[in-house]
């Protein structure tokens, strides 16, 4: 019978040396080691033999039984590692490929615009003040000198909640009257952009949402004198050095005086063409002297500061630059159109 072991202990061993998968392994094992394997059977037979020979079968036995047992775990590793990497060789990246380019991506004109406008403000001393969408009747209207029922009130149709006196601030005006509440007594230089939302008919030259950029300098003996250098001043920095600017009386309730400007012509230099309705001119933004209603509202003494404010639509600043003449374009989302940019 130990002849029998002995046996059984070289085949298993070369035959172990030949298997290459493992489900070949997973068979020599149950044939060998297993429950119903060839050496338990054996060991069963210890019965069988005499009192001398069980001790030595029964030690040789363990031995053989631990030997194959190592024996298969090397083997088992070596094949592991042998289909790991026959797995990694055939799945193998070829790095020498040339790479996907990504696509680059623009900026949305308006941002490019809104970008322009910051750098020229910031470049003359003005901060960017951000400030809510949804706002109170009191800092859209009241604070800015438009009491109910007054008829400057339609100059805004508005888009209100259903909180009682909660509304889609119609300009960022009420955002300087924030500006002026935590800044007063200092002085201020603030630019106001961001989006405000008007309750009206959508035309190729008005939607209901656009986007808006106001400034203003609270100081003393701030003069109209300065409103006017500093707005021509930015009107030739952002349309070039050398065209005129005009200024024209208008009303807003929130500025006493108060003036639109406009450039020359940017297409026409001045001749008169379809863009300008043969006027030579373009209308580019509303300013005045801040009223002293506003001003006390703010905070500050009218009788020791003064301060201008104006604004501009983006959008029509925009349009005009790059020649564009639906303003529905901006928001609706065509790449055929935003890939110009
Ligand atoms: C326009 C005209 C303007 C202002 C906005 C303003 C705000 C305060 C006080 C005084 Cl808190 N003024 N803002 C003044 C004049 C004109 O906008 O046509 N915007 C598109």
């Amino acid at each position: 019978m130990i002849e029998q072991l002995e046996q059984l202990f070289e085949d298993a061993k070369s035959k172990l040396t030949t298997l290459k998968s493992t489900a070949d392994l997973e068979a020599w094992f149950r044939d060998t080691l297993g429950r119903k394997g060839q050496l338990t059977a054996l060991m069963r037979q210890v019965g069988s033999l005499s009192k001398e020979e069980k001790p030595v079968f029964g030690k040789r036995a363990n031995e053989v039984k631990q030997t194959l047992q190592s024996s298969f775990d090397a083997r088992q590793t070596e094949v592991k590692m042998a289909q790991l990497e026959a797995e990694m060789a055939s799945d193998a990246l070829d790095i020498t490929l040339p790479g996907r380019r990504s696509r680059k991506g623009g900026l949305h004109p308006i941002t490019r615009t809104l970008r322009e406008i910051y750098r020229i403000w910031g470049d003359m001393g003005f901060q960017v003040y951000q400030s809510r969408e949804v706002e109170t009747d009191e800092y859209n209207f009241e604070m800015l000198n438009i009491p109910e029922h007054h008829p400057a009130r339609d100059m805004w149709d508005t888009f209100h909640t259903t909180s009682p006196g909660m509304l889609l601030r119609t300009h960022t005006s009420p955002g300087q009257i924030h500006a002026m509440r935590e800044y007063h007594p200092e002085p201020i230089r603030v630019i106001l952009p961001g989006t405000v939302y008007r309750y009206e008919q959508i035309t190729s030259r008005s939607e209901c949402q656009f986007n808006q950029v106001e400034g203003l300098a609270i100081g003393h003996n701030i003069s109209l004198a300065d409103l006017k250098g500093t707005l021509s001043d930015f009107a030739r920095r952002m349309f070039g050095a050398d065209r005129n600017v005009r200024f024209r009386a208008n009303y807003f309730p929130f500025t006493e005086p108060s003036a639109e400007m406009d450039v020359e012509c940017i297409l026409c230099d001045g001749d008169g063409c379809q863009l300008c309705k043969h006027t030579g001119w373009l209308e580019i933004l509303g300013s005045g002297m801040v009223h002293p209603n506003v001003m006390r509202n703010g905070g500050y003494d009218p009788s020791e500061y003064s301060g201008f404010a104006f604004g501009m639509g983006v959008e029509r600043i925009c349009m005009l630059n790059y020649g564009i003449c639906d303003i529905r374009n901006f928001w609706s989302n065509d790449l055929r159109f935003l890939q110009q940019f």
